[in-house]
C-alpha cells in the first residue's frame, strides 16, 4: 500500500542565510526629483517583486527586520505615487521584510496625523503579528540616501533629520517630525501617540516628550545621510495650525497616561490591498 501522504517527509523550505547587517547592494546618494510624471502603472511595472498589499520579503536571505511603514493620508494620491516609486526600490535594497500601510482619514473633518499613526500600528499588527518595527512616514518625504536604513534599534529612531526645506539641518534639537521609527515595546512604553492633536502641529513634539519622559533617547543617522526631499505643496484644507498645540505640549506628562494607544477609538471602513500598498480607510471622528 502506498504510504499515507502525511507520513512522507514534505519538501523542506530551503533555509536562507541571514541577511547581512550592512546590505551590500546600497548605492548611497540618490537623485530625487518630483517633476517627471509618475503613473502608478509605471511604478507597478518597476516593482514586480512587491506582493499584493505592498508586501515584500527578500528572496535570497532571512531578514532581521520586519517593518510596517505607516503613512498618514488624505487626498495626496499624487505624492503617494512618487513616494512608492522611490521607496520600494530603497527598502528592497535594504533587505527588509516590509509592508506599506496608507491610513486614509475618511471625510472632511479636521486632520489628525498622530491618531492615524496609532490606527496604523494596530491595523498593521492585525495584518501580520510578526511586525517588530513601525516606521511612520509623511507621504511627501523621500530619503536622498539609501544608507538611511529603515529599521528599528535599541532606541526610538528619527530618520528625517536633514530636510531640504530646513536647509538640510534639524530645525531644533527636539524635532521628531517627518519620518520616525519605534519597535513594538518602545511604542507601547510611551502608550503610543496622542489622539488629541487635531489640525497641524505639536503632535511630533508630544511624541518627543513621551520618549524623554519614558527615559529613552532618540537615535539619529549621520547628518550627511539623513537627508530628505519634501514634495512642495500648499497647506491642505482642514489641517490648519492647531492653536492649542503650545499649551498641550506642556502637559504631556499628565496626558500620556490616559491618551494614547490604550484609548484610541476608531472605525475601519475599508481595507483594500493594492499592488503597491494596503489602503485602510478609517473614521477617526472629529475634534470635540
Ligand atoms: N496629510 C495628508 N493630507 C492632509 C494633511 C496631511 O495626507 O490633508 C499627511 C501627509 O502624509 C503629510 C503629513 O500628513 O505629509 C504632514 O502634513 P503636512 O505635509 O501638511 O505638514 P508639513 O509640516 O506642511 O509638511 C505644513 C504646510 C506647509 C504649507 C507651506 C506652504 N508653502
Amino acid at each position: 500500500l502506498p504510504e499515507a501522504p502525511s507520513a512522507r517527509p514534505g519538501p523542506t523550505a530551503p533555509v536562507l542565510p541571514p541577511c547581512p547587517d550592512s546590505p551590500p547592494g546600497l548605492v548611497g546618494r540618490l537623485l530625487i526629483e518630483f517633476t517627471s510624471p509618475m503613473p502608478l502603472e509605471r511604478v507597478q511595472r518597476e516593482n514586480p517583486g512587491v506582493l499584493l498589499g505592498g508586501r515584500y520579503t527578500p528572496p535570497d536571505c532571512t531578514p532581521a527586520h520586519t517593518v510596517a511603514v505607516i503613512i498618514p493620508f488624505r487626498h495626496r494620491e499624487h505624492h503617494l505615487r512618487y513616494w512608492l516609486h522611490y521607496l520600494h526600490p530603497i527598502l528592497r535594497r535594504q533587505r527588509l521584510r516590509y509592508g506599506i500601510y496608507v491610513i486614509n482619514q475618511h471625510g472632511e473633518d479636521t486632520f489628525n496625523r498622530a491618531k492615524l499613526l496609532n490606527v496604523g500600528f494596530l491595523e498593521a499588527l492585525k495584518e501580520d503579528a510578526t511586525y517588530n518595527c513601525f516606521i511612520f512616514s509623511d507621504v511627501d518625504l523621500v530619503p536622498m540616501d539609501d544608507r538611511n536604513l529603515y529599521r528599528c534599534g535599541d532606541q526610538p529612531r528619527h530618520f528625517a533629520i536633514a530636510m531640504d526645506k530646513f536647509g538640510f539641518r534639524l530645525p531644533y534639537a527636539g524635532y521628531f517630525g517627518g519620518v520616525s521609527g519605534l519597535n513594538k515595546s518602545q511604542f507601547l512604553r510611551i502608550n503610543g501617540f496622542p489622539n488629541e492633536y487635531w489640525g497641524w502641529g505639536g503632535e511630533d513634539d508630544d511624541i518627543f516628550n513621551r520618549i524623554s519622559l519614558a527615559g529613552m533617547k532618540i537615535s539619529r543617522p549621520d547628518v550627511r545621510i539623513g537627508r530628505y526631499r519634501m514634495i512642495k505643496h500648499d497647506r491642505d484644507k482642514h489641517n490648519e495650525p492647531n492653536p492649542q498645540r503650545f499649551t498641550k505640549i506642556q502637559n504631556t506628562k499628565l496626558t500620556m497616561k490616559r491618551d494614547g494607544i490604550g484609548s484610541v477609538r476608531y472605525q475601519v471602513l475599508e481595507v483594500s490591498r493594492q499592488p503597491l500598498f494596503t489602503n485602510i480607510t478609517v473614521d477617526i471622528g472629529r475634534p470635540p
